[in-house]
């Protein structure tokens, strides 16, 4: 059982806005595969350069599309896990007591959603929407594998996934409500990201300019570990349940 610093409790417990950010590892637990992380990452095995890139599609459609299609299939078997489950229950808790709760992710996986969180901030935007690239057409994909690769539109047009790959800009309302909320809130959550892409990792330095205080929950060390005011070293589907239950308990 972890202790906890008393005034980060109080502060998860009273602030009155309050911004949670997360990358790949809240979704680790679950079995999808983080992007940076040495033995296990997509990246120890592919080249983002090979697949993230508007370039690799226009080159090879065929592996790029192949490769986020296996991707959606391998997400679909997979559930939230403690983590997910508890950022949602801090969102019902604020809501319930008329206090802000922006949940902002990195995460193309939508396990936010399916554990009951509302109103995610997707700045990396999604696998589940494929887009066609001539004509613009959206269509959500929970179905089986395609069996053509890459899947075509009803205008003849290749369909890409609705990811944002290197180079790509965020979606623009995506990434200003998110920047607005990490530069406004009282306590900064930095929950399973490694913190070195851009825009999203400023966001970070946007609440510290803001003299918002910020937890940073990760296994691992990161650029932003020295700045933050707490670091708790670990898995956040353990912390977060633990660390909500501690909040919930205390009392002064
Ligand atoms: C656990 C755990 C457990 C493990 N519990 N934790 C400024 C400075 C430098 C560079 C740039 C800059 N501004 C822009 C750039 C360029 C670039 C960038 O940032 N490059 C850096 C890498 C150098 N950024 C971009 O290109 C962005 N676009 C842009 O800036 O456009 C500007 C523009 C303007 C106008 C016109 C046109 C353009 C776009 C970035 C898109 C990122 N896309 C990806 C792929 C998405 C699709 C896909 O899924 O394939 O997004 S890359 C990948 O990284 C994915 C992730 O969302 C993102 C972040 O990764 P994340 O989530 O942090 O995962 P990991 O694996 O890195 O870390 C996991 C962490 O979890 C680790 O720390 C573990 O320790 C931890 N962990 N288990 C808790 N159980
Ligand atoms: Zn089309």
């Amino acid at each position: 059982m972890t202790t906890f610093d008393r005034q980060l409790l109080e502060l998860l417990r009273d602030a009155d806005s309050i911004v949670a950010l997360t990358g790949a590892g809240v979704s680790a637990e679950s079995g999808v595969p983080t992007f940076r992380d040495a033995l296990t990452g997509l990246w120890a095995k592919y080249s983002p350069e090979d697949l993230a890139t508007p370039e690799a599609f226009a080159r090879d459609p065929e592996m790029v599309s192949r490769w986020y299609d296996q991707r959606r299939c391998g997400v679909a078997g997979c559930k939230p896990n403690g983590g997910h489950a508890a950022l949602a229950e801090l969102q019902r808790r604020a809501a319930a007591e008329g206090k802000q709760f922006t949940l902002v992710t990195q995460n193309v996986d939508r396990l936010h959603q399916a554990a009951g969180s509302t109103d995610v901030i997707e700045l990396h935007g999604t696998l589940w929407v494929w887009r066609c690239v001539d004509c613009g057409d959206e269509a959500e994909e929970r179905g089986p594998a395609f069996s053509v690769y890459p899947s075509r539109c009803s205008c003849g047009g290749k369909r890409r996934p609705g990811v944002v790959w290197f180079g790509e800009e965020l979606p623009g309302q995506a990434l200003l409500q998110a920047q607005r909320a990490a530069g406004s809130c009282r306590l900064f959550l930095s929950v399973g990201t490694s913190s070195v892409v851009y825009p999203a990792a400023g966001l970070i330095d946007l609440a510290l300019r803001n003299s918002a205080r910020v937890l940073e929950i990760n296994p691992q060390e990161t650029p932003f570990s020295s700045r933050a005011h707490w670091s708790i070293r670990g898995m956040s589907g353990l912390v977060l349940p633990e660390l909500l239950n501690a909040s919930f308990e205390c009392t002064s």
